[in-house]
């Protein structure tokens, strides 16, 4: 009994820092917005590393299209990034805003991904993106 109790305390000592850490935790905050002036912002980012704000055209099926623009973002939290769209955006069009990494490509600080490819590819957290989804005004 005297183990158990040893041992759960253990455990309850080693989530303390994910617990302390959840504020933190990877997410992309976006508003529905005009993209005439030819960029896609998200007012906040959080991260794990460094890495990209990924745009991808979807629909109403949520599934992540053709990636539009992107842009980097630091390591923690990130405010205020603006990512250059590559083509026009129609309003009514759908984006998906989503965090991806570094890791995988043969150059740091170039994106040298592509759709599906795993080159600084989609951040999972339990296997899900980090992305939210925003219609063009
Ligand atoms: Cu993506």
């Amino acid at each position: 009994m005297k183990l158990f109790t040893l041992a759960t305390l253990a455990t309850t000592l080693a989530a303390t820092p994910l617990l302390a850490d959840d504020h933190m935790a990877p997410m992309v905050e976006a508003s529905n917005q005009s993209v005439a002036n030819g960029v896609v912002s998200a007012t906040k980012i959080v991260a794990p590393a460094n890495g990209w704000m990924v745009v991808h055209r979807t629909d109403a099926e949520m599934r992540p299209g053709p990636v539009v623009a992107y842009a980097p973002i630091r390591e923690g939290e990130t405010t205020d990034v603006a990512a250059i769209l590559t083509e026009a955006v129609a309003p009514g069009d759908m984006l998906m805003l989503m965090v991806h990494g570094e890791a995988g490509g043969m150059s740091t600080g170039i994106f040298e991904y592509t759709l599906g490819a795993s080159e600084d590819g989609p951040l999972r957290i339990d296997g899900n993106l980090v992305m939210t989804v925003i219609t063009a005004e």
